[in-house]
């Protein structure tokens, strides 16, 4: 048995789970002076198309929980805690028996498709912004639930509970029901400014207001594995925590950031990329330029994009691999370098590359329609996408500066995309600014954060940050090329403002 404390962290992601722990190193004088993570179990997430929808595959993914959870035992941690963080907005419904009704939907289902325009329209868009501090996106928990509604779904009817995900696999193993603050924030449906749920506007949109739970915040202790898990299992009791349970607030929470104004990146599936704030920016700047006001670990707020991100690669690697093709992410990374630079740019954010049948169809279209040369091989359509997602972060970052007033140095990039080291260069290249990588799984860190504060193991979480600058090395990519950059800069603007067929361009 393993003597030190140690916490179980699983990091749901939109294209992989894992499940870590994280063990506090003590120094001679018994403080603490590192995390050390170790890997215990990491599983495939794929989403599941049944019928007209496109759902997650929630009863799989419990099992890997249980399965992490064992592997974990199996290794010879005794875990005093464990914590999920997943992805934003999808929600399981329970009844009255508190028994989950369907299959959650997966976020990219096309059931939204145009509520975003109707229920601005219903609504007005600057009331909508100004009562949720939220990005119009298409997916959000208010507008999958007017989608229901207006599909007259029984599940509505007969919901009594709505859990967001991490809010219920947490339900699983405790059986206590709860709602955790930084996800209640990626709803649409609460008013930050308010500090409450909007349920005016739930009434107006003929949503059932009865089913919102009043959320707790970060580190709370929601309960302990259930009696019935244990033996199941063969395991142990540990508590069961709500952290930071977005993954995007948990990995913003394990930034190693040295001053109080800094700007971050979490790459993974998507790029989130924003600031932290102390208070919401509701004002129609904010709007305009479509950020995001999220909760975070710490009760606060943060100011941030959403950003297509990897998805697109990823979806080109699944189409290639349907048609045969077979390419590691290093693979493709490889051949993008080996592509001529700056032959065709898309806007990462138009909608069609929202969830299209067909990605690499999608990008060649894109560039078609906009004039440019039309990527034909693997390595052109992979160094089109990178590096259009570099000048979209500098696009962005420069939005977050307006916002916000600051003047960010550089710019901390944390998530599995930075294992994308040819990203990271053009990134650093494409802001004129360097970029510090790391760490990888910053989402199971800033997760572990919040679990040891909260059992008492580190005092709060800037103790944390300085554990985490202490554990794991920071890369430094310095800019390069900058001539070539700022014109092909120039360029990407142009071409963001070029309307591309019944799409909307972003802002
Ligand atoms: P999520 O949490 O959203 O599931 P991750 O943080 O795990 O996403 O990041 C996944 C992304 O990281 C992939 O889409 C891929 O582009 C990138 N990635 C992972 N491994 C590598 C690698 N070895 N080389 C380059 N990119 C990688
Ligand atoms: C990233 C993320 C993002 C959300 C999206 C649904 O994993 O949580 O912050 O907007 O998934």
């Amino acid at each position: 048995m393993k003597q030190t404390p140690c916490v179980l962290a699983f990091d749901l992601g939109a294209s992989s789970g894992r499940a870590l722990i994280g063990e506090i190193v003590m120094d001679e004088s018994g403080g603490p002076s590192q995390l050390r993570i170790t890997e215990v179990h990491r599983f495939p997430n794929n989403a599941i198309q049944i019928g007209n929808h496109l759902h997650w595959d929630t009863p799989l993914l419990l099992q890997e929980i249980k399965n992490g959870i064992l592997k974990a035992f199996q290794a010879g941690f005794e875990p005093e805690s464990c914590a999920i963080d997943t992805w934003g907005v999808d929600f399981g419904l329970l009844d009255r028996n508190g028994e989950l009704l369907g299959i959650p939907y997966h976020y990219r289902d096309h059931q939204t498709e145009g509520l975003v325009e109707e229920v601005s329209a219903f609504i007005g868009a600057e009331r909508l912004f100004r009562e949720s501090g939220l990005q119009f996106m298409p997916f959000n928990t208010l507008y999958q639930l007017y989608a229901m509604k207006k599909a007259g779904s029984p599940k509505l009817d007969l919901a009594e509970t709505l859990l967001l995900t991490p809010d219920l696999f947490n339900y699983f193993l405790t059986g206590r029901k709860a709602c955790e603050f930084s996800m209640a924030t990626t709803t649409q449906l609460y008013d930050p400014g308010v500090g409450e749920w909007n349920t005016s506007l739930m009434e107006e949109l003929g949503l059932p207001t009865s089913m919102f739970l009043e959320p707790v915040q970060p580190g709370t202790v929601i309960g302990e594995l259930t009696d019935a898990l244990c033996s199941e299992l063969g395991v142990a009791k540990m508590k069961v925590i709500a952290v930071a349970s977005h993954d995007t607030e948990s990995a913003a929470a394990a930034v190693p950031a040295s001053t109080s104004s800094y700007a971050y990146l979490v790459s993974g599936t998507w790029s989130l990329l924003g600031t932290a704030m102390t208070s919401p920016i509701l004002d129609p700047a904010a709007m305009e330029y479509q950020f995001s006001n999220e909760g975070g670990a710490d009760g606060t707020y943060h100011l941030l994009k959403n950003i297509m991100g990897l998805w697109i690669v990823q979806e080109c690697k699944r189409k290639w691999e349907q048609q045969g093709t077979r390419h590691s992410f290093g693979d493709l990374v490889d051949l993008a370098e080996a592509a001529a630079p700056f032959h065709c740019l898309i806007d990462p954010d138009n909608l069609g590359f929202m969830n299209p049948d067909d990605m690499p169809e999608a990008i060649r279209s894109y560039c078609r329609e906009t004039g440019q040369h039309v990527p034909l091989t693997v390595g052109e359509i992979i160094r089109c996408i990178l590096e259009s997602l570099a000048l979209r972060y500098r696009q962005v970052l420069e939005q977050a500066e307006e916002l916000t007033g600051s003047l960010f140095e550089g710019l901390h990039m944390v998530g599995g995309g930075i294992q994308n080291e040819l990203l990271c260069r053009f990134t650093a290249n494409a802001l004129g600014r360097p970029v510090w990588t790391g760490p990888v799984e910053a989402s199971a860190i800033g997760n572990m954060l919040v679990q040891l504060e909260t059992c008492g193991h580190i005092g709060d979480l800037q103790d944390g940050i300085e554990l985490v600058k202490s554990s794991f090395p920071i890369n430094t990519y310095a800019p390069e090329s900058q001539q070539e950059w700022s014109e092909a800069y120039a360029r990407y603007m142009q071409i963001v403002k070029t309307p591309v067929q019944s799409k909307v361009n972003a802002n």
